[in-house]
């Protein structure tokens, strides 16, 4: 198989600071789960990066009240903010690299504001919402939000053709499944544009391709075209769970099941999220058989309707993030995420997780109940862009060496 025909990238994708140091025996991509050895990552990058621009209806659906009135077309994330979260992926990027061996691989920069034709893209911090690794095939995502239908091309295009160049010439069977391309109108907001303004703070609730099973609410995009981010996923062996959010409709996780290899199945989990946005704030694996989750979004019944999680050890997390004040509300502001999103955090094996330094009870709690070793770095100024260490990476090979 072969990727579909893309725009050579002008730059680099690989770092010059952050040259592969594994042996190469390695494939090039291959992952099944989220816990196994990790070998080799793709680490975003946040230069240059805006403030979605997408309809109030999907922020107020989406992103938390309190700074909603900056998400307006071209409108960068304070410069600062941004600086310090290329520091912090860099250093992250250098951990991964130097202390665990893993080959790592970093985005081109992109000038957001230049993208999408001018009307301005999103950020190249948050890799894992656009593309993911199942098997031997990469997939890339169908984007719900118009202002990051470019997103993986820009970013990632070149590091696409570049480990496809890779897999060929180690004789690889390796799949990139590039998304379709939209060319024109693009009608996932059909119809649900001119809702009335309502109070900004009030959750929209529009039932176009909602209700889900265990929730009333409908979604900010209707069933029109497929749409769905990649973090909307997660891989448990050969079952992938997802679920249905404000990004990912019926018809995207149809595509997922197309396009992803046998034996590999989707299935979907009943969460009661009404501002459902990617999966990896709502169940953390740990390891095979355990796995932390939010009860507030989810529940055990549910988790154990799936064959997969029968015999795991289910946790959810003891304590309520939201209703905590700690040391992290001193830090910038979360633009985009809810205090759950210290359940974002990455396992380098079963044994490894890398958590925000400033999470001190989760680690704690971590080392003490499952014996995990914490691998605290900092990372707010990321998670004021919008995600963690989950949200930020792409785990491109996973497994035993
Ligand atoms: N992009 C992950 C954010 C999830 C959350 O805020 O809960």
């Amino acid at each position: 198989d072969t990727p579909s025909s893309t725009t050579p990238q002008q730059a680099s994708t690989t770092s010059p600071t952050f040259k592969p140091t594994v042996a190469s025996t390695m494939p090039t991509i291959s992952a099944s789960n989220e816990w196994s050895p990790l070998r080799s990552l793709l680490i975003g990058r946040a230069s240059h990066s805006l403030f979605p621009s997408e309809p109030p209806h999907m922020t107020r659906a989406t992103m938390p009240s309190a700074h909603r009135s900056q998400f307006r077309s071209l409108n960068p994330f304070p410069a600062h903010i941004v600086a310090k979260a290329d520091e912090e992926l860099d250093n992250f990027a250098r951990v991964m690299t130097e202390r665990f061996g893993i080959k790592v691989y970093r985005p081109r920069e992109v000038d957001w504001a230049k993208t999408n034709m001018g009307t301005g893209g999103y950020t190249g911090a948050m890799p894992r919402d656009g593309l993911m690794v199942v098997g031997n095939t990469m997939v890339e995502a169908c984007m719900g939000w118009g202002c990051r239908r470019d997103e993986v091309e820009d970013a990632y295009g070149g590091f696409l053709q570049m480990i496809m160049q890779e897999a060929r010439e180690r004789g690889e069977s390796v799949r990139i499944c590039r998304a379709p391309k939209i060319v024109g109108r693009d009608s996932v907001y059909d119809g649900l544009l001119d809702l009335p303004d309502g109070d900004p703070d009030e959750h929209v609730d529009v039932g176009v391709h909602g209700p889900n099973e265990s929730s009333e609410m409908g979604w900010a995009i209707n069933n029109t075209r497929p749409a769905f981010d990649c973090a909307d996923f997660m891989r448990f062996g050969t079952t992938i769970i997802g679920q249905l959010s404000h990004v990912t409709n019926r018809k995207g996780v149809d595509y997922l099941r197309a396009v992803i290899p046998e034996p590999y199945t989707v299935e979907l989990l009943n969460t009661t999220d009404d501002h459902a946005m990617h999966i990896d704030a709502t169940i953390l694996p740990l390891r095979q058989g355990t796995l932390i989750y939010c009860p507030t979004r989810v529940t055990e019944e549910e988790l154990r309707r799936h064959e997969v999680f029968k015999n795991w050890d289910l946790r959810p997390l003891p304590w309520n993030p939201e209703e905590e004040t700690d040391e992290e509300d001193d830090g910038p502001p979360r633009y985009m995420c809810s205090k759950w999103l210290v359940l974002n955090a990455m396992s380098v094996d079963e044994k490894r997780i890398v958590v925000e330094e400033k999470q001190e009870r989760f680690a704690r709690w971590l080392e003490q109940e499952f014996g995990m070793e914490v691998v605290r770095l900092p990372f707010r100024h990321v998670n004021s862009l919008g995600g963690s260490f989950h949200c930020a990476t792409v785990d491109l090979v996973r497994g035993e060496s």
